[in-house]
């Protein structure tokens, strides 16, 4: 039997600049988003040192940044933080508990085939087991396995790839797994993956095989996938949908031919997130607004203390006018200002419009009729477009339509909620 603590998404170093207190946890510093984070990995650190776990699993996205277009490297303070936990835990545990570390979509340098766990396994060399976005690039263009393996136990890693996003991509990647990923029917088989999206982030043949432990990241939200597969979800709320989440480790006993033995441990002092809901109409003035949403935020009227400080953003819906509109943004402006000024228990104050339809003051609306006209079915239309300017090369035209064709589609179906401000996980 082995006993794994399976745990993921920590995000260390997520920072927050715009719609939060500029407060310091400690002055110069670190503030308090930043420390959430960190202490998150910590109290997975303090449950794994009490048990007698065999291995610790991380399924990815362990540093926040960089993502995306956010090049940022993390923090002293976070990678600070990190180094004396770790060496701490692993003294504790006499250096006899190895730690896996997949790399999810956040913190590597996408076009420098470096990642920031790499300083990670650098530092404990010998305790530290990472597999990068690299090396699994490397090990699908030579065709070998990206395999960890010890006495009673092999691990498969599946490091963040969206291999979907390409046809070919798609089928490099699935010859690659067949070839070199496929359980062990000997010894204790876990594979290790970072995606949520079958067949765009993650393997229909991933939950297939026959792993005995199938050690799912990028979902925040803790949820068991199939009979043998979870997401152990993240360490700390990261956007305002987690915000009724519970947020938990894993701690699961493996036997070959044996049902799993999986217990959820509860982490606490997460930092509580609240949403107030406000559906707009167009008879609304901007008086009304104001006291309503002074109003709603009266019960955190007290004064400020940063480890409990709630982070709030209010989610508007329905309809308003235009003009009305940008009056009503002056005033959550003032109130943000309040907020942050006075005596409130708030950390964070943001809101979201995004879904308010905002109508043209009656002045404007023939000017507005332009938009009617614009886009009906916009992959359609984008393939008239590109054959109006009769391009005399019919591969390339093809080829501008079906890449803008997947743009198109990718931008018009995305969710909503995940809007500009809230990151992926
Ligand atoms: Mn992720």
């Amino acid at each position: 039997m082995v006993k794994i603590l399976h745990f993921s998404d920590t995000h260390i170093s997520h920072r927050k600049f715009r719609n939060v207190k500029d407060s310091w946890k400690v002055h110069n510093r670190v503030t308090y988003i930043e420390d959430d984070f960190c202490l998150g990995f910590k109290q997975v650190l303090d449950i794994a040192a009490k048990s007698d776990y065999d291995y610790l699993i991380h399924s990815g996205d362990f540093f926040d940044i960089p993502v995306g277009r956010n090049f940022a490297g993390p923090t002293e303070y976070s990678r600070t933080f990190v180094l004396k936990a770790l060496k701490e835990f692993f003294e504790k545990t006499k250096f006899k508990i190895p730690l896996i570390i997949i790399d999810g979509n956040h913190g590597t340098f996408l076009t420098r085939n470096y990642s920031t766990i790499e300083f990670l396994q650098a530092a404990f060399p010998d305790n530290i087991h990472i597999f990068t976005n690299y090396q699994l690039k490397d090990a699908i263009r030579h065709n070998k396995p990206l395999t960890l393996e010890f006495d009673e136990v092999k691990f498969y890693l599946f490091p963040y790839l969206k291999f979907g996003r390409l046809e070919n991509w798609a089928k490099e990647y699935e010859k690659w797994l067949q070839n070199n990923q496929q359980p062990d029917s000997e010894k204790i088989s876990i594979a290790v993956a970072h995606g949520m999206e079958r067949g765009m982030d993650l393997h229909e043949l991933v939950l297939n095989y026959k792993y005995d432990y199938v050690a799912l990241g990028h979902d925040h939200k803790q949820r068991q996938i199939k009979k043998n597969a979870w997401q152990t979800g993240s360490t700390s709320r990261y956007t305002f949908a987690e915000r009724s989440q519970t947020k938990a480790v894993l701690d699961i006993e493996i036997e070959k031919r044996k049902d799993l033995v999986v217990k959820s441990i509860k982490l606490d002092n997460v930092r509580s997130m609240k949403q107030i809901d406000i559906t707009l109409n167009t008879e609304l003035t901007t008086t009304a607004f104001e006291r309503d949403i002074r109003e709603k935020i009266s019960e955190y009227k007290k004064s400020f203390d940063g480890d409990t400080a709630v982070r709030l953003k209010i989610k508007f819906d329905g309809a308003v006018l235009l003009s009305n509109w940008w009056g009503m943004e002056d005033i959550l402006n003032e109130i943000q200002n309040d907020v942050f000024k006075d005596e409130f228990n708030i950390l964070e104050f943001r809101w979201d419009a995004g879904e308010v339809i905002k109508r043209a003051p009656v002045s404007l609306q023939k000017g507005a009729k332009l938009y009617d006209y614009l886009i009906e079915d916009p992959v359609i239309d984008f393939e008239k477009y590109i054959r109006s300017l009769s391009l005399e090369n019919e591969k390339q035209a093809t080829q501008f339509i079906e890449i803008g064709a997947k743009i198109i589609e990718e931008a018009f179906t995305s969710p909503i909620e995940s809007s500009l401000e809230e990151e992926s996980e």
